[in-house]
């Protein structure tokens, strides 16, 4: 039906595939300049796909919908997958090299948002605010007295796993908030901060530890036993890189028992279904996945995601190429 609807339009306007709904403001500019069709909404997925095999040359990803080599192939003419998002480890970009695909990806534009959420979710993991606040609402102020005592920020250790763009400038926000810094990537940096050649290493050293690091098979369960073991009952794990970086189960096993002091996470294994035993945690502060998620930052990841297919369909050099 929408097919039928938007075929007259395609003469004038490239055909791009929407996988999936991106933010609202920066998806009607989308659809005003090309002919968009949505992928989500289609009941027959196949059927959908198969009109558009020879007139497709682009896709606008975004996070939680997987771009695979099967999908490509649906689109023998496809030149380019374009993400709203810095993380693509929902695309298989190995795949699209093979294919010549290239892939771009949103870079910079989001990474003060994202560092603020990072600190905010430090602090909030350490100070208990938002329990602290459940607290007053529920009425228990006047008959329990003061809230407990809980854990500040100040001269405390972040360990940042994946000091890479937001990585520096969460590590910028900690300092301000009076935190020491030191740090494991793969490769040593340039930075003034201690290098760790592990993340277990790292984690023994850190009262706080930041993950930042890209999702996919790299990094799956980066996060494990031996890391929470090193953190130790008074360290706090921060994680908002993905879901697939931490050992879900182990560390709710370990938030349970006590074996770590608490944990701020914004990323889950499974998104959106966070597994509930979670919600009863008073020392996890829970995020809905939301580092980049103000009005500007989306924005500005959207129009950057529509200036990679812009420069696509003007034979012009991508912006942020990733392959
Ligand atoms: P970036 O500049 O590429 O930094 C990534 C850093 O991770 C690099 O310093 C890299 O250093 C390190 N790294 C990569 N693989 C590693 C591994 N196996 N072990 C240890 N370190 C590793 O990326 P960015 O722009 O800062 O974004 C980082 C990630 O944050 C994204 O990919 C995304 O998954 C996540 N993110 C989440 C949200 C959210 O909404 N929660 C928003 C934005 C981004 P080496 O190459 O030297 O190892
Ligand atoms: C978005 C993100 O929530 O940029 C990323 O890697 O995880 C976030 O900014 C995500 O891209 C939405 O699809």
């Amino acid at each position: 039906m929408k097919d039928a609807r938007n075929a007259g339009k395609s003469a004038t306007k490239p055909d791009v595939l929407l996988m999936t709904g991106v933010y609202s403001r920066a998806q009607a500019v989308m659809e005003k300049e090309f002919t968009v069709h949505r992928l989500w909404e289609a009941a027959d997925r196949a059927a959908f796909l198969k009109p558009l095999a020879g007139r497709v040359k682009a896709i606008a990803s975004a996070g939680g919908a997987a771009v695979d080599g099967a999908l490509m192939d649906a689109l023998p003419g496809l030149k380019i997958v374009s993400n709203f998002g810095v993380g693509y480890d929902n695309v298989d970009v190995a795949a699209a090299s093979r294919r010549g695909v290239k892939v771009t990806n949103t870079p910079d534009v989001l990474n003060d948002c994202v560092a603020d959420t990072a600190m905010a979710l430090t602090l909030m993991t350490l100070r208990k605010f938002p329990q602290s606040e459940a607290f007053l609402r529920s009425g228990m102020w006047p008959t329990r007295g003061a809230y407990p005592m809980t854990t500040s920020v100040g001269g405390k250790l972040m360990g940042i796993v994946g000091l890479g763009r937001i990585g520096e400038a969460i590590a910028r926000r900690a300092q301000a908030h009076g935190m020491k810094i030191a740090y494991h990537n793969r490769n040593r940096k340039n930075v003034p901060w201690p290098y760790y050649a592990d993340a277990v290493s790292l984690a023994a050293a850190a009262d706080v530890l930041m993950i930042i690091t890209p999702g996919g098979a790299e990094t799956r369960h980066l996060v494990d036993a031996r890391v929470l073991d090193a953190l130790g009952p008074q360290g706090y794990l921060v994680n908002v890189a993905r879901g697939s970086v931490v050992d879900e189960m182990t560390l709710l096993d370990y938030l349970q028992r006590g074996k770590i002091a608490g944990a701020g996470l914004d990323v889950y294994a499974d998104e959106p279904r966070v597994p509930p035993a979670f919600f009863a945690l008073d020392n996890a502060v829970l995020l809905p996945h939301v580092a980049s998620a103000s009005n500007e930052t989306r924005m500005a990841m959207g129009m950057l995601q529509i200036d990679n297919l812009r420069a696509c369909f003007a034979g012009k050099a991508l912006l942020t190429p990733v392959n």
